[in-house]
C-alpha cells in the first residue's frame, strides 16, 4: 500500500447541486491520494454506478480507490480495497473475499487498533478525533489522547479522522498523525483544490519538521 497522506471521502450532502465526480477530481488535483466512496443512503445499484465512475477517475489520476462497507461493490468495480467498521464483516472473513486488496478498519480505542493490526488490516482509521456530524451513530470523540496512543504503538498505516478542519489539523499532526482524513472540510469547501493543498502542505511540514514523524512508518 502506498504511503498516502490525504484521504478524501465522498459525501454528496455537502455539495448540493455539484457533481460528485467533479468534486472528487478537484480533491485529487489538490493532493488527495486516496479516495473512498461512502454513501449510506443510495440504493446499491446506484452506489455501484458511482463506484464505476470513481474507479475510472482514480485510475486516470493514479490514486487509490476504496469502497466503504460493500465488499461486493468493491470487487465488482475493481476497487483497490474496502473500508469496514467494527460492526461489519469481521476482518478474517473479509480477507478471504478480498485477497490481496486493501482492507481498512475504523477503530475508536486502542484495543480495536491492536486487534485490527494483529488480524492483518492494511490500515486503520483513528477517530472521531473531534466531534463530527458527518457520521451518524459514531462514538464520542476519542480526543488527541487516542491519536498519541496509536502513534506510539501501532505500526501499520493509520489515518486520523473526525471533525478535522484546516483550523485544528495542526493539533492532530502535533499528536503524531502523519495521514489525515477529512470529509466535510474537503467536499463542502468552496475551494476544494485549495483546501486540499493546504492540508497536504501542513501534513508535509509536520512530517518534515516533526523530527521522527516520518521515520515511524
Ligand atoms: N468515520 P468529517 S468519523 C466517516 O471516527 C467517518 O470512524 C469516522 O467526517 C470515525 O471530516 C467520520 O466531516 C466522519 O468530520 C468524518
Amino acid at each position: 500500500m502506498r504511503d498516502f497522506r490525504l484521504y478524501a471521502i465522498t459525501d454528496e450532502r455537502f455539495h448540493p447541486g455539484r457533481d460528485m465526480i467533479e468534486v472528487m477530481e478537484e480533491a485529487i488535483l489538490g493532493g488527495a491520494d486516496i479516495i473512498q466512496l461512502r454513501d449510506k443512503r443510495s440504493k446499491k445499484r446506484d452506489i455501484l454506478r458511482k463506484a464505476y465512475a470513481l474507479r475510472e477517475l482514480t485510475r486516470k489520476h493514479d490514486v487509490l480507490f476504496i469502497v466503504n462497507d460493500h465488499l461486493d461493490i468493491a470487487l465488482e468495480a475493481d476497487a483497490d480495497g474496502v473500508h469496514l467498521g467494527q460492526d461489519d464483516l469481521p476482518l478474517k472473513a473479509a480477507r478471504k473475499l478480498m485477497g490481496d486488496r486493501i482492507i481498512g478498519i475504523s477503530t475508536h480505542r486502542i484495543e480495536e487498533a491492536r486487534e485490527a493490526e494483529r488480524e492483518g488490516a492494511d490500515y486503520i482509521g483513528v477517530g472521531p478525533v473531534f466531534a463530527t456530524k458527518t457520521k451518524e451513530d459514531v462514538v464520542a470523540p476519542v480526543t488527541l489522547e487516542y491519536v498519541r496512543q496509536v502513534a506510539a504503538e501501532i505500526t501499520i498505516p493509520w489515518v486520523a479522522i473526525g471533525g478535522i478542519k484546516l483550523h485544528n489539523v495542526d493539533r492532530v499532526l502535533a499528536a503524531g498523525a502523519t495521514r489525515i482524513c477529512a470529509v466535510s472540510e474537503i467536499v463542502g469547501a468552496s475551494d476544494v483544490i485549495g483546501t486540499c493543498r493546504r492540508f497536504v502542505e501542513k501534513i508535509m511540514n509536520a512530517r518534515g519538521g516533526g523530527g521522527n514523524a516520518e521515520s515511524r512508518h
